[in-house]
């Protein structure tokens, strides 16, 4: 009985649990966030719809991940390893199938989006690897994590996928670049917050950092700012096709 009240209620949270806080503001910015996107969905031109809601799905499966973290952070004190993967392993693909996306209008061809895939999921899973099963060879799941990441980041910078970029040019072209330093600068973001949470010769450089804290900066940041990114391509785009 005892056990079912205290379920019922809502967690404390201290007022210097940074930790916490950053899990329950990021719930709300993603929440925010995908009410923004899935609402304004309607006013743009026809094919710019399903970017949009690409957007909104990824600050919205977040904003449902965020929740449970929240909670299971409250409950256990404990980094939520678990959720934090599965949100990624969803979300990740998603920004994938945005670059995709945007570049359909240079005739991109779905081959390049599953590579993207392909890579994200490599980079996510060997992440997880470290992290959760074999954290004694953390530093090793995590060099072949970032080599599948910088694949991606070349790719995009330098591969097909700019070629498709170049092609399109205009405002295409310049919310790809700017989607490119989202990867390059926003998504390594995230190995500091690893090499913060895992065992290896990186810890005196790194320990002193919160993982937690670090992925939660970093999701905000990329998730929503990606998103905001393709919304600007939109309003523009449509403006244009408007004229
Ligand atoms: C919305 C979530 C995003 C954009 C998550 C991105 C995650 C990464 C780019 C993670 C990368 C990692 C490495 C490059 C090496 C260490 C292990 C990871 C998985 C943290």
């Amino acid at each position: 009985m005892t056990k079912l009240l205290l379920n019922l209620e809502v967690a404390k949270l201290a007022a210097d649990d940074y930790v916490g806080f950053t899990f329950f503001v990021g719930c709300m910015a993603m929440m925010a966030a995908s009410a923004f996107f899935f609402l304004s969905m309607s006013s743009f031109d026809k094919k710019w719809r399903t970017s949009i809601l690409v957007s909104g799905l990824i600050t919205f499966i977040a904003a449902v991940h965020y929740w449970y973290m929240r909670d299971y952070w409250a409950s256990f004190a404990e980094s939520p390893v678990f959720f934090r993967y599965v949100d990624w392993v969803l979300t990740v693909p998603l920004m994938c199938v945005e670059f995709y996306l945007i570049l359909k209008v240079a005739g991109a061809k779905k081959s390049l989006m599953w590579r993207l895939i392909f890579l994200s999921v490599v980079m996510l899973v060997t992440g997880y690897l470290g992290e959760a099963v074999d954290r004694d060879n953390a530093w090793l799941w995590g060099l072949v994590s970032g080599i599948a990441y910088f694949v991606i980041v070349y790719d995009i910078w330098f591969g097909q996928a700019k070629k498709l970029a170049v092609a399109a040019g205009g405002e295409v072209l310049a919310a790809h670049k700017t989607l490119c330093w989202f990867v390059l600068v926003g998504w390594a973001i995230y190995p500091i917050g690893y090499m913060a949470g895992t065992p290896g010769w990186y810890e005196p450089i790194f320990g002193g950092f919160d993982l937690d804290i670090v992925y939660n900066i970093g999701d905000a940041i990329n998730k929503i700012g990606f998103g905001l990114v393709v919304y600007n391509l939109a309003v523009l785009a449509s403006k244009k096709s408007e004229a």
